[in-house]
Order: structure tokens, then sequence, then C-alpha cells
């Protein structure tokens, strides 16, 4: 049996690092379950093959779950790195689903604003400047013209690029890892029509030290397996007031005397960020009064 590391994810076909070999690898049934950067045990069946027989015990798993459907973003990383654009318009809350994906799994994350070489993303990264206050820094950067001010984030870290479609991330790889060659969009239709131009997960070395991982953007960010405290836990402008609610279990919805509702009327905490709870509560069915 070799330990290994799965460095890409096909559908149900995982290509793993073993002991300076590259293998194909299944797992045994129709079990799936793996994810980018897994740690995992595998027995050799052929010349570039093998079979994963376990995962080891994950420090962490980045993931996102619509209804039925379970994706799997990544596991055992550092930073994610939550990559958004002025351009294409940015889908309303798909950010914060990040964050929040991010915060219950136990992640650092940061917020990269790509395309600032673009007239429109000025007005973009000053709306997001309050999350900085949150512990998310805001990065602003052009991944075609430098991407220096990615680059110390980085360094001897494992860290996951997440984000919608098109913002960039296949382009940054290309400008961060020299041999990488991603895939990237070159015209917007393909956005346009909805498709996605990375369509598996896959992690790069970086010459310096440590790996970045490229993800396939996503419209959808469901987070349904975050149960109501789990919820609550991942927006930190919630935790200060945790216990200055009338009601204990207040779920900050429309409760009286909610210390919630008053910062955010007070303009402490963003409206915006707020909706995201809400819709998140109500997706998980947690019931709405
Ligand atoms: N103007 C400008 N365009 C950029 C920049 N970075 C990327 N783009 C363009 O944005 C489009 C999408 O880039 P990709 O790197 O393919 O985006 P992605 O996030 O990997 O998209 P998916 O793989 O679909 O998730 C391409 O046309 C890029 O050339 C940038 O800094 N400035
Ligand atoms: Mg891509
Ligand atoms: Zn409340």
């Amino acid at each position: 049996m070799l330990r290994g590391r799965v460095v890409a994810v096909h559908g149900r076909r995982y290509q793993v690092e073993a002991e300076g070999r590259l293998l194909s690898c299944v797992t045994r049934g129709k079990r799936g379950g793996v994810a980018c950067n897994d740690r995992v045990e595998l027995t050799v069946t052929g010349p570039e093959e093998g079979v994963i027989e376990r995962i080891l015990p994950r420090d962490n798993l980045l993931w996102r779950s619509d209804g039925q459907r379970e994706k799997l973003l990544a596991a055992n990383v550092d930073l994610a790195v939550v990559v958004t654009a002025a351009v294409p318009t940015p889908r309303e809350g798909l950010l914060d689903r990040c964050l929040v994906a991010a915060e219950a799994a136990g992640v650092r994350a940061v917020i990269l604003v790509n395309k600032v070489d673009l007239a429109q993303s000025a007005a973009y990264v000053e709306r997001l400047r309050p999350y900085e206050a949150l512990g998310y820094p805001v990065l602003a950067l052009s991944a075609k013209l430098d991407v220096t001010p990615l680059r110390p984030w980085l360094a001897g870290r494992v860290s996951v690029l997440v984000g919608a479609s098109g913002v960039g991330k296949s382009t940054l790889i290309n400008a961060l890892v020299p041999q990488a060659r991603a895939a990237t969009a070159e015209h917007s239709q393909a956005l346009d029509a909805g498709r996605h131009t990375t369509t598996h997960t896959r992690l790069y070395p970086l010459p310096q030290g440590g790996a970045l991982i490229d993800a396939p953007g996503m419209q959808e960010f469901g987070l349904r397996h975050l149960r109501l405290s789990e919820l609550q836990a991942a927006f930190p402008e919630l935790r200060g007031l945790a216990g200055r609610c009338r009601f204990n279990d207040c779920r900050h919805l429309r409760e009286p005397g909610c210390a919630v509702r008053a910062a955010m009327e007070e303009g402490r905490i963003l409206p915006a960020r707020w909706r995201v709870y809400r819709d998140l509560l109500r997706e998980n069915g947690h019931s709405i009064h």
C-alpha cells in the first residue's frame, strides 16, 4: 500500500502523486468523495494505475452542497483565496457564501479583487473594503499585469482559488506557475453562455514552495450541510453580539430586541451580509417567523 496525495480530480477519476509517481486512480465501488489535496492510501493496479483504499484524516474540507449534490473543493488547505471581479457582474451573495464555507471549515480566507485594470474595478474594491474589518484582507490586482501582491500570501502554503466562473482564477494560476498553461476563457462569449472554462480541480506546486489549487468556477454556492449554530458561527460580525439579544435562541431575523438587527440599523452590520445569512437559514429549512 502506498501513501499519496490527490493532485487532480476529474469526476470520479483521481490523479494521485505517490512516491514520485503519478497514478490515475479510482475508488473502490462507487464511493467517490475524494477531494483535491486529500492524503490517501492506495493499491497499485497497473504501471500507472491505482485504487484509492482510504482517505487519511483531513485537517479540513472546503465543500458546497446544493440539495442532494455535494461538491468537494479541496482538502487540507491553509488558505482560501476568494477571487472576485467587477466583470462579469458579481452574483449577489456568492462571495459571502465562499467566505462562509471557509469559516465553517476553519480555513483562513482573503478576498482577491482581480481585473483592477478595468475601469469598473475601483468602485468595486471600495465596496469590499468593509470586509477587512471582518478579518478578510482585500487584495486588488490584475492577473494580466502584476500578481506581486498575492505572492506573500501563498508562500509555503497550500491555497485554493474559489470564485465565480470568469473572475480569472486560471489566469492567476498561469501568472504564478510558470509551466501551468491552464486553459482560460479568451472571449467572454463562453461566459455569457454560462459555460465554465475549467472543468476539473488541479493542484499546482509553486516554484517558491507551497501549492495553488485551481477549481471550476461556480454559479451557485449551497451550504445545506450547515446547522444553525454553524451558520451563525461563520459570520464574524455575529460573534461579538452573541448573547446580546433579548431571546437566548434569537435567530436574528424578526425577533424583538435583536442586537443584530439593531447593529444593522446603526450601520455596524452590512445589510447585504445579513441577507445572505437569512437566505442560508431559509435554504437550510430553519423556519423563519
Ligand atoms: N481585463 C482583465 N481580464 C482578465 C484578467 N484576468 C483574467 N481576465 C480575463 O477573464 C476571462 C476569464 O478568465 P479565466 O482565468 O478563464 O477565469 P476562471 O475564473 O478561471 O473561469 P472558470 O474556469 O470558468 O471558473 C478571460 O478572458 C481572461 O483573459 C485581468 O486581470 N484583467
Ligand atoms: Mg478557470
Ligand atoms: Zn438576534
